[in-house]
C-alpha cells in the first residue's frame, strides 16, 4: 500500500512539472517575428529577383523549373545548393550581409543576396 502511494505521489509530481515546462514555453515569447521563407526560382538559365526584407535566420526555397541542372554556390563558400532540373531545397540562411552567388555549371548565372542582421 505504502509502495502504491509513493507510485501516486511520483506520477502527480510528473504530471506538474510538465505542466510547468509546457507555461515556460509558452512564457518565452520570441524577441523578434518568426522566420520567413523566400522563394528563389532558377529559370531560363536566371536566377529570380533577390527578395527583400531577408534576415538572418530566415529561408531560401531555392526552386529549379529549369530543364538543366542548376547550383546556388556562394563565392565565399558559405552555401551552395545543388539542384537538379524539377527541384527545390530549403536553406536556412545564415549570414548577414552582401553574398554573391553563382551557378558552378553556368558561370553566367549570377545573383547577389542582401541579408540584414
Ligand atoms: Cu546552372
Amino acid at each position: 500500500m505504502a509502495k502504491y502511494g509513493k507510485g501516486r505521489a511520483a506520477a502527480a509530481l510528473l504530471t506538474l512539472s510538465a505542466a510547468l515546462g509546457t507555461l515556460s514555453v509558452a512564457n518565452a515569447a520570441p524577441a523578434r517575428a518568426a522566420p520567413k521563407v523566400h522563394t528563389i526560382v532558377m529559370n531560363k538559365m536566371a536566377y529570380g529577383p533577390s527578395p527583400t526584407g531577408l534576415r538572418a535566420g530566415d529561408v531560401i526555397l531555392w526552386v529549379n523549373k529549369d530543364m538543366f541542372r542548376h547550383t546556388a554556390t556562394a563565392r565565399d563558400k558559405s552555401f551552395n545548393v545543388d539542384l537538379p532540373a524539377g527541384k527545390s531545397a530549403r536553406m536556412i540562411v545564415k549570414k548577414a550581409g552582401l553574398t554573391n552567388y553563382y551557378c558552378i555549371y553556368h558561370p553566367g548565372m549570377k545573383g547577389q543576396l542582401a541579408v540584414a542582421k
